[in-house]
């Protein structure tokens, strides 16, 4: 049985992912300036990271965190024994991630499923895509809670399972008509969305790998490194992917103004 209270290394870190995500919001709001038509891009990410700050900050204080714990007390014939465990867990991650990982996603598919020659069955598939993928992230994470909050090895390596499931169809989505549908819209925005999907997939991959081997798992890692390590690809997979759409959202919109012919030389009407 690991610890069940918060270390100071813990907190330590747990503070440094309130300020990095404050400072991270902060930095993509400066940015995103001049966005236009794309401010939605920069609007998603600061929410992405200001969410981190304020679910971080609770951790810090140590109101994100709580015991599951069970006990059996046995009548036996040497008298009364009583069998128990319990497991300390930061639920806040999980009410941070199902806020946020959508919203990561919503800007992935914003790059990958913009309309091209729109008719209503395409509008449709789009659509059938985006609520796809959302309720399948959404399972993931709920799921991969009702695991940590599991005692019981079976029930926590079953919610294991289903949890990988949702992620391999997140997966499955995002790599298959969604980058198709990128590609079909030009080399610049499929060399952005492949950019966004290898970023976000090699982050994303690291999280189901330090549950295992965390606490929340087999506990072949100390809470104190699985913290450490959840504050670091956090800060990546939140602020690093948020800078990264909207710079890259930027360079798209400079290269479509340059496509686009300047009024002088349009030929005047008449
Ligand atoms: C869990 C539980 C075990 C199985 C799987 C998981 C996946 C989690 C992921 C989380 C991503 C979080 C991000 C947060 C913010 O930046 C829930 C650990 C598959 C992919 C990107």
């Amino acid at each position: 049985m690991g610890d069940l209270v918060q270390t100071s290394s813990q907190e330590t870190w747990l503070w440094v992912g309130t300020i990095g995500m404050a400072a991270g919001a902060v930095a993509i709001l400066a940015l995103g300036r001049g966005l236009g038509r794309h401010a939605h891009h920069g609007v998603a990410s600061i929410l992405v990271c200001s969410i981190a700050a304020s679910l971080y900050l609770l951790m810090a204080q140590g109101q994100g965190d709580m015991i599951v714990s069970n006990s059996q007390v046995a009548i036996t014939p040497e008298g009364i024994t009583q069998e128990g465990s319990a497991q300390f867990v930061y639920f806040a991650r999980y009410i941070d991630w199902i806020v946020t990982t959508p919203l990561l996603l919503i800007g992935l598919l914003g790059i990958g499923l913009v309309a091209v020659n729109d008719s209503a069955e395409a509008a449709r598939e789009r659509s059938g895509l985006v609520v796809g993928v959302i309720g399948a992230d959404m399972l993931m994470i709920l799921t991969g809670l009702f695991g940590a909050l599991s005692l019981d090895d079976g029930h926590k390596y079953t919610w294991f399972v289903v949890s990988c499931v949702f992620f391999v169809a997140v997966l499955a989505v995002i790599w298959g008509p969604v980058r198709k549908a990128a590609a079909a819209q030009g080399p610049a925005t499929a060399a952005l969305y492949g950019k966004l999907l290898g970023i976000l997939t090699v982050l994303w991959l690291i999280y189901p790998v330090l549950w295992l081997l965390g606490t929340e798992g087999t506990g072949v890692i100390s809470l104190d490194a699985e913290v450490a390590v959840f504050t670091v690809i956090d800060l990546l997979a939140k602020v690093g992917f948020g800078v990264v759409l909207v710079l890259g959202v930027k360079r798209l919109q400079s290269l479509e103004a340059a496509d686009r012919p300047s009024p002088s030389a349009v030929p005047a009407a008449g």
